[in-house]
Formats: structure tokens, C-alpha cells, sequence
């Protein structure tokens, strides 16, 4: 069976030296550089035509060649956010806000739409097993992929910095959940070293495969609202920003649009590689040793995709910003109780980063812009309890209960 879709000519090619692979199973350039995905040509036989049919219906620029691993993910909501549009133009700012909620996907993350080509990949090279490491929410994905398509799933976590949430759905749907007295950055570096010696496939954002189903959110947006001026995501690994940027200049190449948006990726303060690089120019970052913030999605000192990701800034007229812990609750507060969308922690840099680059004059009248909102608010039920206190608990009566409405 095939990629439903038909499937494109594609290779890998490293990003800075050109050569080009046609064997898949590599994560890295003998140079030592970051792989892609090229996709020399295909047969688009999708329309963008506003209906959302899921990650597959782009299947004609997947790059898979067999029946896919699917829990049918994507086609996550795009919300026009009103109040936050108020709330701009109460400080002079007048532009179209629009929220992508990727914490709609079935394990709550946009990790699905790579996972989806991730674990199809690793079926089609007859792995028997997939692995990565993670702050969370790859492997509550990985971990769900694995078991829809019957393989072992081992998981590196650094050991009491993960949201509950997606430890849970870790352990429920099957990986062996080991923890490290480390950070994500040292538990991805153990993780390379036995994916090589076990033979397991590597499923962090490293694998270029994985990234291919990602940028399938470029595609839903321009399929609802055209290309929008501007996307506003969160940055951790560097993975998803460089993904969507491909998106958007994989429709462009091939003919269907005609513009690229601004993007524009937010870190915490206390992990802000990426900020730092462009914030002095710089094609490289220096890595944060300590990295600390509330958002745990995205405490990484030394993102692996960091070089595709400060490109996708740079070649897009783009801009990279930071957000402290309290903006970020703030935002996270400000899209759940005026939105009525929730997401955790990580996932309202977008919006925090919306705010301040707003108020610092980046954004000009008239932008549309779409923030990405990476994760739901349920995988991190203890920050939310931490920051809005437990339910007040009354005797159970009518009386009791009315005065404390
Ligand atoms: C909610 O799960 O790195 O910049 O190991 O979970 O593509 O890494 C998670 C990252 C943003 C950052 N928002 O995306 C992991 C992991 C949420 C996330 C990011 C993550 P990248």
C-alpha cells in the first residue's frame, strides 16, 4: 500500500553543503550538518480549497511510501481572537489575530503531525523500535504512534522537569519512561549514542522525516486564510519553526503561493539560544547551560535545529524574542479566560511574544497574524494549580455554596 496521496521525488540534502542522500536511513551529513527533506518534484493532487481533511490529505508532498501510521491528526482549529485584537488596538496596534490551536490533536501536541511520518517512516525501514528524548510532549507522541503501529517506544526525560500530563501518557501508552539526572539538552545527547548502538530509530526533530509532517501547519493555515503576514510560534529544539518556514516555501515553490510570512520565534528568558543568536546577528548560538522557565516544553540550552530555525528567521524578514515566566502566564491566563482556549505553558510565548513585539513597534497596522498554540492546557495540570490556586472547598449545603459564588 501507498501513501494514499501518491507520494513526491524526494532526497535528503544537507543544508550546508548541498550533497544529497537517497538512502533515508541517516540523520546527519557526513559534514556533520542538518538534514531536509528536498522534495524534487511532485504531483499535487490537493487543493487548498479551506477544507481540512487532516495531515494525509497532503500526502502528495509527504514524503512516505507506504500506508501511513495515522490517528487522524491535524485539522486543529484556527481561531479569530477578537479580545486580543481589542486589546492591541486599545494600545494602537490594529491588526487580525488568529490562534492555531495544535493542542487539538489527538495526543495534544503538534508532535503528532510529525509523529504521523516519523513512525510511518520507521515502519517502512522495518525499525522495531523508536526513541527519543524530550521535555514531554514528543514522547506522549512517540509513545501513541508506537503503539497504533505495534513497535517498542523508549523515552529520555529529564527526570522531574516534565509536565505530568505527558509523563502519563507516556507511561499509559506503553514506552519504557526512563528519567536522567540531567537536562533535555544532555538527555538528547545520551539518546543519539544508543539509537546508533541499538538500532532504534530516532525520533527527536534531528530526523528530518518527522519535521516533513510539521509543516503540514503552513499548509492547513494557507488552506483556511491564504498566507498571513506573520506566524508567532514558540522555540525549544527549533524544530517546528524551521518545519512550518519549509511549509510555506515548499507551496511557494511549487507555485500555489506567492508569499512567504514573517516568522517569528519566542523563547523564555532563562533559554533563549535562538533570541540571543539573531539578537547579535549570528548564524550559530551560544548554548545555555542552566536552562530554566515555567514552560518546561521549551527548557532547552542547545536547540539541534538551530541553524535551519535562525534561516528561517533571517530569510524571512523575521525576528526572534524573548518572554519571561510571568508574561508567559500571563498570555496562557489571557487565552484561556478571554478566548476560551487552553494551552499550557510553552504554547502562550506565542501570544506573550505577540504582546511585546507589538509593544515594541514590530508589528505594523493591518498585519494578519497567526499564533501557534503548541500544547493543551491539560498537560500541565500542577503549573495551573500553582498559579490559580486549588477550588475553595464549603460544606455541602445551599447556603454554604451560595456564599461562595
Ligand atoms: C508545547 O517534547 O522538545 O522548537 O521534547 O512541547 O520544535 O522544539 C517539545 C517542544 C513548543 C518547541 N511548544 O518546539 C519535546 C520538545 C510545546 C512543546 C515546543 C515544544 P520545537
Amino acid at each position: 500500500m501507498v501513501n494514499p496521496d501518491g507520494y513526491p521525488d524526494y532526497c535528503l540534502r544537507c543544508i550546508e553543503c548541498g550533497k544529497e542522500y537517497d538512502i533515508e536511513d541517516i540523520y546527519l551529513c557526513k559534514c556533520g550538518g542538518l538534514l531536509e527533506v528536498y522534495i524534487r518534484g511532485a504531483d499535487i493532487s490537493f487543493k487548498l480549497d479551506g477544507n481540512l481533511e487532516g495531515v494525509w490529505k497532503y500526502g502528495s508532498l509527504l514524503p512516505v511510501k507506504t500506508n501511513p501510521v495515522t490517528l487522524k491528526e491535524g485539522s486543529t482549529p484556527l481561531y479569530r481572537c477578537r479580545r486580543i485584537e481589542e486589546m492591541l488596538k486599545n494600545a494602537g496596534v490594529n491588526v487580525s489575530v488568529y490562534v492555531k490551536h495544535e493542542g487539538a490533536n489527538p495526543s495534544g501536541s503538534f508532535k503528532d503531525r510529525g509523529m504521523t511520518v516519523g513512525v510511518t517512516k520507521a515502519i517502512e525501514l522495518g525499525k522495531k523500535a523508536v526513541a527519543c528524548a524530550s521535555t514531554g510532549n514528543t514522547s506522549a507522541s512517540m509513545a501513541m504512534y508506537a503503539a497504533k503501529a505495534g513497535i517498542r517506544a523508549y523515552v529520555l526525560l529529564p527526570a522531574g522537569k516534565v509536565a505530568l500530563g505527558k509523563v502519563a501518557q507516556a507511561l499509559m501508552h506503553g514506552a519504557r519512561v526512563i528519567g536522567i539526572k540531567g537536562n533535555f539538552d544532555q538527555a538528547l545527547a545520551i539518546v543519539r549514542e544508543i539509537c546508533s548502538s541499538e538500532g532504534f530509530y530516532l525520533l527527536n526533530s534531528v530526523n528530518p522525516f518527522r519535521l516533513e509532517g510539521q509543516k503540514t501547519i503552513a499548509f492547513e493555515v494557507v488552506d483556511e486564510i491564504g498566507v498571513p503576514d506573520r506566524v508567532i510560534l514558540p522555540v525549544g529544539n527549533a524544530g517546528n519553526i524551521s518545519a512550518i518556514y519549509k511549509g510555506f516555501k515548499e507551496l511557494e515553490r511549487f507555485g500555489l503561493t506567492e508569499s512567504i510570512p514573517k516568522m517569528c520565534g519566542i523563547q523564555a528568558e532563562g533559554a533563549n539560544p535562538v533570541y540571543r543568536a539573531v539578537k547579535s546577528k549570528k548564524e550559530d548560538i551560544e548554548p545555555v547551560l542552566n536552562p530554566e522557565t515555567i514552560a518546561t516544553a521549551i527548557r532547552i540550552g542547545q536547540p539541534v535545529n538551530a541553524r535551519k530555525a535562525i534561516r528561517a528567521i533571517y530569510e524571512s524578514n523575521g525576528v526572534a524574542e524573548q518572554v519571561s515566566d510571568e508574561e508567559i502566564i500571563e498570555a496562557q491566563k489571557l487565552l484561556a479566560s478571554k478566548e476560551g482556549i487552553g494551552v499550557e505553558p510553552a504554547s502562550a510565548a506565542s501570544v506573550a511574544g505577540l504582546f511585546k513585539l507589538a509593544g515594541k513597534g514590530v508589528i505594523e497596522n493591518g498585519e494578519r497574524i497567526v499564533c501557534i498554540t503548541t500544547g493543551h492546557l491539560l498537560k500541565d495540570p500542577e503549573t495551573v494549580i500553582n498559579i490559580c490556586g486549588k477550588p475553595v472547598e464549603v460544606e455541602a449545603s445551599v447556603e454554604a455554596v451560595r456564599s461562595a459564588l
